[in-house]
């Protein structure tokens, strides 16, 4: 049996599609999880949300004991969350960050991302369709077709 991708999302994500579409769009989460699995064809797919970063952090050690890759959305934890940097810090395989919206043209709190620290890749900005470009990415990192280390630098 293949190792799982972990698609993780946090706070407020389960929200999508019910306010600020002109920043956020109008997807909902559950749309997401189907363009997520439409993308990853038979590959086994863990997607979750939670408002809770202990929840979030009880998925990566999941994906640190048997997980392929990690996409992960930390929305607000992004800014905030040693917890979740450490977690990452541990995990093996590849991650990829990403944002719906561009956080790099947003207010000065949206600027500092701890998770970037410790991503192979990240995709911000491109609304609903990152995510299944971000899986289709992992994929191909899991094929080893964008080099076999963690980091693509
Ligand atoms: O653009 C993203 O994906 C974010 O991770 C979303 C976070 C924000 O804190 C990050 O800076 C960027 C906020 C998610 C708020 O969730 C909403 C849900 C429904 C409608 C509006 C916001």
């Amino acid at each position: 049996m293949e190792k799982p991708i972990f698609v993780l999302n946090g706070p407020n994500l389960n929200r999508l599609g019910t306010r600020e579409p002109q920043i956020y769009g109008t997807t909902t989460l559950a749309e997401i999880e189907q363009m997520c699995r439409n993308a990853v064809g038979a590959h086994p797919l863990r997607f979750h949300q939670s408002n809770a970063e202990h929840e979030i952090i009880g998925w990566i050690n999941e994906a640190i004991d048997g997980g392929a890759g990690i996409i992960i959305n930390a929305a607000a934890y992004t800014f905030t969350s040693l917890a979740i940097l450490d977690a990452l810090k541990m995990f093996q395989g590849p991650i990829i960050e990403l944002h719906i919206s561009n956080i790099h043209r947003r207010e000065v709190h949206y600027q500092n991302s701890f998770i970037s620290k410790v991503a192979t890749g990240v995709i911000v900005g491109l609304g609903a369709g990152g995510y299944p470009l971000a899986v289709t990415a992992m994929l191909e990192f899991l094929r080893g077709g964008y080099g076999t280390n963690r980091h693509s630098t």
